[in-house]
């Protein structure tokens, strides 16, 4: 009989601050609780839309606003952290208390799955915060390299927690009893990969380098690249991106001209940067087509970046692509 370690003996052997691992463990407990209520779906009356619209402009789930609760209210119940900010928010959201950290996060993405019974999932990020004053919005707007901590919930067949902190990247698995047991220990993304994921019906709107790239791909062993290609698209990132970290492989989504003000659909603060430093925690490479995403200085809390992340070979690809215009 196998036995697993739980979060609480991982983190207490984990070289961090007490402070930041009571972030992690306070945003842990509050995902196994969300699972719960994901897992309940109409039984709980928990689906369909809220009649309401975000900062976004998007319409939300019952279970966006629901889980934003959760959230929030757990961390300002947690004494290391100053302030959050959360993509279903449009202002951040001190906690009247000074030090510690800044938890930014996305509480349920692909909620659009939701109603469909696909896989979503929770994703945040934990910035150190001023040590000297109440955190306001620029308080926030660090690089994704000063991250100290992030991860994702997948709620899927399984529920899993991915998180990184001062280390590599490792993978626990929700039980019966609410316990995270870590069953993926020093999570590491094949460099090599034959799978991309991207939302082919916007293929006619992208910029020549992606449409070059995929051309490439789906020209399979006959072409360029002298190997088939497989193609993936959940359309919930944590989803795309817990493949990812299971068996290689890039996803993309870029600019498009579909709305040419906009860079990209997915967020810096809140969905971008906790994904690229995990992805290049577990030995990826993440960037918005030249320069890594998490050396991108954010100028607004919920700025939009085109994201390409993954096996680090296939993104150095895609990179030169992009650089050759
Ligand atoms: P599309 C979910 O709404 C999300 O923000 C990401 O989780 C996902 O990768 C993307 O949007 C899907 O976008 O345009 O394919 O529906």
């Amino acid at each position: 009989m196998t036995t697993f370690v739980d979060l609480a003996a991982w983190l207490a052997a984990e070289p961090a601050d007490a402070a930041l691992k009571d972030v992690v463990q306070t945003v842990a407990t509050t995902c196994a609780q969300i699972s719960r209520v994901v897992a309940s779906g109409a039984l709980s009356g928990s689906l369909g839309a809220a009649g309401s619209t975000n900062v976004q402009d998007e319409e939300q789930k019952k279970l966006d606003v629901i889980t934003n609760d959760m959230l929030s209210d757990a961390l300002k119940g947690c004494a290391a952290v100053a302030g959050l900010a959360s993509e279903e928010l449009e202002q951040v959201e001190p906690t009247g208390r000074v030090g510690g950290y800044l938890v930014t996060f996305d509480p349920l993405d692909g909620s659009s799955n939701i109603d469909v019974n696909v896989s979503v999932g929770t994703i945040f990020s934990v910035l150190p915060a001023p040590a000297d004053h109440a955190p306001a919005e620029a308080d926030f707007l660090q690089l994704g390299r000063n991250q100290v901590a992030a991860g994702y919930a997948v709620y899927g067949p399984q529920t899993m927690l991915v998180l990184t902190l001062s280390g590599g990247v490792n993978g626990f698995t929700l039980n019966a009893d609410g316990q995270w047991l870590l069953t993926h220990p020093a999570i590491a993304i094949k460099a090599d990969t034959a799978e991309f994921a991207i939302n082919m019906s916007n293929q006619r709107h992208w910029a020549p380098p992606v449409r070059r790239y995929i051309d490439g791909c789906l020209q399979g062993k006959d072409g360029p690249r002298g190997k088939n290609f497989n193609m993936r698209w959940v359309a919930s990132m944590v989803a795309d991106v817990h493949r990812i970290m299971m068996r290689g492989g890039v996803f993309m989504y870029p600019w498009d001209a579909r709305e040419p003000d906009k860079p990209g659909k997915l967020r810096l603060m809140y969905e971008a940067n906790p994904m690229s430093l995990l992805v290049e925690r577990a030995g990826g490479k993440s960037t918005e087509a030249v320069i890594d995403i998490l050396d991108i200085q954010p100028t607004k809390l919920h700025q939009r970046v085109p994201v390409v992340l993954g096996s680090a070979n296939e993104v150095e690809v895609i990179r030169a692509e992009a650089k050759a215009g």
